[in-house]
């Protein structure tokens, strides 16, 4: 086997490990960040936007499924009332889009594609169900990009 081969082999092998690893590595760091940045009792909500399909999604959105595009719509997202901090993991799967809870006058945050806006839902008041939406127009749908945080 000539010395070119096996260089070939090689990056061959490192391109294939590449593309399988990478995704696990970066599920991987996601959790590692959720579990070095949030207090560890935390109630946290990933929510991801969507302009295309219209939709708020708890579901993960990654490169491979983006294209499917059928997300479970996260029209109720339960919360419990029990004294621990709450966060909101936010992202955007493809435009500008804005995340915000008037009620508790939390936003809007700017939710740019491929970043993560952590948020905190900070009152002093006692936890009310209350809707959260897209505070910017984004797309057609905009208008229906609300849901609805349901204190359990
Ligand atoms: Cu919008």
């Amino acid at each position: 086997m000539l010395k070119k081969d096996i260089v070939e082999i090689l990056a061959l092998g490192l391109v294939v490990i590449t593309i399988v690893g990478l995704p696990f590595a970066i599920i991987l760091y996601d959790r590692y960040h959720v579990a070095t940045h949030f207090p560890k009792n935390s109630q946290i909500i990933n929510l991801t936007a969507s302009a295309e399909p219209c939709v708020w999604t708890r579901d993960k959105i990654v490169g491979f499924n983006y294209w499917w595009k059928k997300f479970q719509f996260a029209k109720e997202i339960p919360i419990y009332d029990d004294g621990r901090p709450i966060f909101f993991r936010v992202k955007s799967a493809d435009v500008l889009h804005s995340f915000a809870i008037p009620l508790y006058r939390i936003g809007p945050f700017d939710i740019k594609a491929g970043e993560v806006q952590a948020i905190e839902l900070k009152t002093n008041k006692a936890l009310r169900s209350t809707k959260y939406l897209c505070w910017q127009y984004c797309s057609e749908c905009h208008p229906d990009l609300n849901g609805r945080l349901v204190v359990k």
